[in-house]
């Protein structure tokens, strides 16, 4: 427990800056044992907004070593300042004047990784959120914009690269073998945006001409040994760049865009001005060494940074309760980028699938928040799926309401309406209403209520008069405005025609043939002239992030998984479907009768494979079952156990049933193609090893060679990994034990490879797995101060191999709370985020749950916890 409790900080309370700062002049002097950082920062106080004159000047710093202070050049006494907690406060100070500042701080001794820290040798930074008050004292808050230049000094033997933001100014060499260079960036940014690198690395060397015909050099920094896997990421820059010229009209606008790749790093990349800094993991990337998910992974972060520039960068956000405006929007435009460069619908699933497993879930739990959030104790919390990707799905709800044109419209708006500005979503959402000019006020609520609204929907159909009428019932008391794409489909599959007869009153144009606008608590739509019944099709490419509930019958399931135009609503119909044979399996294993899968499903997974006509990349999406995550997130009170055997039993049986299906499949597919990270290839993968993974599900043990020969013949990181993964996830323990050792001794000095192996078995769905995990952690590929393993087996463990986490005994729930105890002191951020799988704990039934709330309180009742890790176990253990 900790002394005092942790203050909330609430959007009502937002003020603008009492001081404004035009200039920032910082001086770095890197030394092993500590770092001098000198600064200079030309000031003002901010008359527009406050007329008082006489306020102090208030700068904040955490664990700084202060040296001295000069206001205008004159030296200040202690009798001048007060120095206190984490604020400096300094008594008087003009209207203008300049403010220097002496501090010294340890970044070799920063385990944090928030601020200036090394890592493999490197010095770094990452001053998102609340980073750069561990650099030097400063209004470390995003409203407050200023012009930096940069001075970098250290050996040169050892950091001959020395990088900050913006263009490169002026260099020198100095005594004792140092050297200087110096940057200045042009545009005006808040200090979360400030970079600084230092380092002996190669650069991966490119360049971009911008739409205005502009030259930018590109270039990946990298240590010398990653030099062979920078191509991928050098092409998605290129890619990125060129999408959103076309896309957005958004050019890039400094000469020269760095990425440097580092080892630890607590994210996945982050987007300071012209000089991005990324987890090695999402940018690192060759075919001897990635999996296609990682090129995809690096493909999508890549362009998400670079597209910050506009949506971030260039316009900013005021305080960090608007973190979505600029994350929803900037996933919002990678995913449509991921979308046009691979498959629309593909990307579609994905996203739906995290909202369903993981947003959801979140949004039902003690941590749920608006995407606008009016209160945090620490805002690190609040990097969480519902800011970043609700955020973007609430954009892409604008962008549907709003037609493609129109949506275009308002970002050109947005766009040039706050550039250089730090503002709030309401204007964004304004600039989305001033150019179409409409009102979005209902809409609105979607950033404001937390929670996932729920749509019931009922269907009538009158033969005779040859009408049909949708009622629709939104499970809250106040209406939000949800667009919810539909069709019907006549019973041969065509699209049925039907003139609509009436909406709820008033609201006339509700539907336009495809996107019907719910506004009401309830509201009908009547379909006129309607021959036959249709089967209606709802919440069309996921249009809205709700739970939609139409009760289909397993053959209107299977009918939709048939005939469904919308490639999305298709493959939703099969998860359904599987997802009501999986409930029945585990309603008769309750019940103690013997199981039977419904031949229905088998025979809609044999069309799949035989003729579905579906592209590899759906096909491989439509093969797989619900994620036993997902079956959890529909349930009452979650019985991991209960739900993990049910999906083993019904994906055993259909391994037999499909069994010569799938090997005549995945012969087709393994064919010997030289490895291409392109989506055809990628797909073409992925549905071999889908194929593979299912072979290795079946009773029949002749497939486990088919594993082990993948394993030992292929040329490529997707293809080893798959067969690793198979094994790791069988009953063939011996087979998987000769791989894995095999596949360590010719890996372990690529750690990004390592970082793959220790996941691979750390998420196994085997039981008795913990043991396991146990060796990993003390293993010397292991290291808990790198984000990237503690992920890898930690985070790996708790969220995939959910069977062991939620082992009977609570050994699982023990095992996470005495990492989190020990990361709590080492690197509050990563010890917060594994605190999530725990504090879900009232969702289990009671014999877990109650483990895990013990486990909750024995986290509590440390001392010195940080504020990160204070608020997410005090809100889940709080009273509901
Ligand atoms: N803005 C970055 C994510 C990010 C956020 C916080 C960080 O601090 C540890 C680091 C990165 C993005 O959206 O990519
Ligand atoms: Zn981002």
């Amino acid at each position: 427990m900790r002394d005092a409790q942790p203050k909330n900080i609430y959007l009502k309370d937002y003020q603008s800056p009492l001081f404004l700062i035009d200039q920032t002049h910082l001086r770095f002097d890197l030394f092993e044992d500590y770092t001098q950082v000198d600064s200079r920062l030309v000031m003002r106080r901010n008359r527009q907004q406050h007329q008082n004159n006489n306020e102090p000047l208030v700068l904040v710093g955490q664990q700084l070593a202060l040296l001295d202070i000069k206001v205008d050049g004159e030296l200040l006494t202690s009798a001048d300042y007060l120095l206190e907690g984490d604020l400096l406060t300094i008594y008087k100070v003009s209207n203008n004047f300049e403010l220097e500042i002496s501090n010294r701080i340890e970044p070799q001794n920063n385990t944090a990784l928030e601020g200036l820290y090394k890592s493999s040798g490197m010095f770094c930074t990452q001053c998102e959120a609340e980073g750069f008050r561990r650099i030097t004292y400063y209004l470390d808050r995003p409203d407050v914009m200023s012009i930096f230049t940069t001075e970098v000094i250290a050996d040169k033997a050892r950091y001959p690269i020395l990088l900050s933001n913006g263009n490169a100014v002026a260099q020198a060499e100095l005594a004792a073998g140092r050297h200087s260079i110096t940057w200045h960036d042009p545009h005006k940014k808040p200090c979360y945006l400030f970079a600084l690198v230092a380092g002996d690395l190669m650069v991966k060397d490119g360049s971009f001409t911008t739409m205005s015909g502009r030259m930018v050099e590109l270039k990946i920094f990298v240590e010398p040994q990653n030099i062979d896997k920078t191509d991928y990421a050098m092409d998605a820059l290129k890619r990125s760049m060129k999408w959103d010229e076309d896309k957005y009209g958004r050019e890039y606008d400094l000469d020269i865009f760095m990425i440097v790749a580092v080892d630890d790093f607590n994210m996945g990349a982050m987007e300071n001005k012209g000089l991005n800094i990324f987890n090695s993991s999402c940018v690192l990337a060759n075919p001897q060494t990635a999996t296609d998910a990682a090129y995809q992974r690096i493909e999508a972060i890549v362009a998400h940074e670079y597209f910050h520039n506009w949506s971030g960068n260039r316009v900013t956000c005021r305080d960090w309760f608007q973190l979505s405006l600029k994350e929803g929007f900037t996933v919002y435009r990678d995913a449509q980028f991921t979308a046009d460069m691979n498959s629309k619908t593909v990307k579609r699933i994905e996203d739906a699938a995290i909202m369903r497993t993981v947003q959801f879930a979140e949004d039902a739990g003690p941590m749920a928040h608006p995407v606008q959030p009016d209160s945090f104790i620490e805002i690190s919390n609040f990097y969480t799926v519902t800011i970043y990707e609700k955020g973007a799905e609430i954009v892409g709800m604008i962008h549907k309401l709003m037609g493609d044109a129109g949506f275009r419209k308002g970002s050109d708006l947005y766009f040039e309406r706050h550039d250089g500005q730090a503002v709030t979503i309401d204007e964004f959402v304004s600039a989305m209403e001033d150019a179409n000019n409409t009102s979005l006020t209902q809409f609105k609520r979607w950033y404001k209520v937390a929670g996932t609204p729920r749509v019931d929907v009922v269907s009538h159909y009158d033969a005779e008069a040859k009408s049909y009428r949708l009622d629709f019932k939104q499970s809250t008391s106040e209406a939000f405005l949800i667009p919810i794409e539909l069709g019907l489909i006549a019973q041969d599959g065509s699209v049925l025609e039907a003139s609509l007869s009436s909406c709820a009153e008033n609201k006339a144009d509700c539907y336009d043939g495809q996107l019907f606008q719910l506004t009401e608590t309830e509201q009908s739509l009547i379909f006129s002239d309607v021959a036959e019944e249709p089967v209606p099709s709802l919440l069309r490419d996921f249009s809205a992030p709700i739970k939609l509930n139409y009760a289909y019958s397993r053959d209107q399931l299977l009918f939709l998984m048939q005939f469904d135009s919308d490639g999305f609503n298709r493959w939703d119909a099969g998860q359904n479907l599987a997802l009501d044979v999986i409930f029945e399996v585990m309603q008769q294993q309750k019940n103690g009768q013997p199981i039977t899968v419904d031949q229905r499903l088998i025979t809609a997974y044999q069309g799949l494979l035989q003729q579905s006509g579906l592209d590899y990349a759906m096909l491989a999406k439509a093969m797989l079952l619900p994620s036993v995550s997902y079956i959890a997130e529909t349930q009452a009170e979650i019985d991991i156990h209960a739900i993990n055997n049910a999906r083993s039993q019904v994906q055993a049986i259909l391994a037999d049933a499909l069994a010569e299906d799938l090997l005549c499949l995945y012969e087709k597919l393994n064919t010997q193609t030289a490895y291409l990270p392109e989506p055809a290839q990628m797909a073409q993968r992925g549905l071999k090893n889908t194929a593979l993974a299912y072979l290795l599900k079946s009773s029949d043990p002749q497939y486990c060679q088919l594993a082990v020969n993948q394993f030992g013949t292929n040329d490529n990181m997707t293809d080893s990994m798959a067969a690793l993964s198979s094994l790791v996830n069988s009953a063939y323990s011996t087979a998987a034990s000769i791989a894995l050792e095999e596949f360590y001794q010719q890996w372990s000095a690529e750690p990004l490879v390592v970082n793959q192996w220790l996941a691979v078995q750390a998420g196994s769905v085997e039981y008795g797995n913990l043991e396991n995990i146990n060796k990993l952690l003390s293993h010397e590929a292991f290291d808990i101060k790198n984000p990237n393993k503690v992920r890898s087996v930690i985070g790996t463990f708790a969220g995939q191999s959910l069977v062991n986490f939620h082992a009977v005994d609570g050994a699982g729930y023990q095992l996470l709370a005495d990492k989190i105890i020990l990361l709590n002191t080492l690197n509050p951020q990563i010890a917060s985020r594994l605190v999530a799988p725990l504090s879900k704990w009232r969702r289990y039934v009671a014999s877990q749950g109650v483990q895990m709330k013990k486990q909750l309180q024995r986290i509590m009742a440390q001392e010195d916890l940080s504020k990160d890790v204070y608020e997410v176990v005090s809100k889940s253990l709080a009273a509901e």
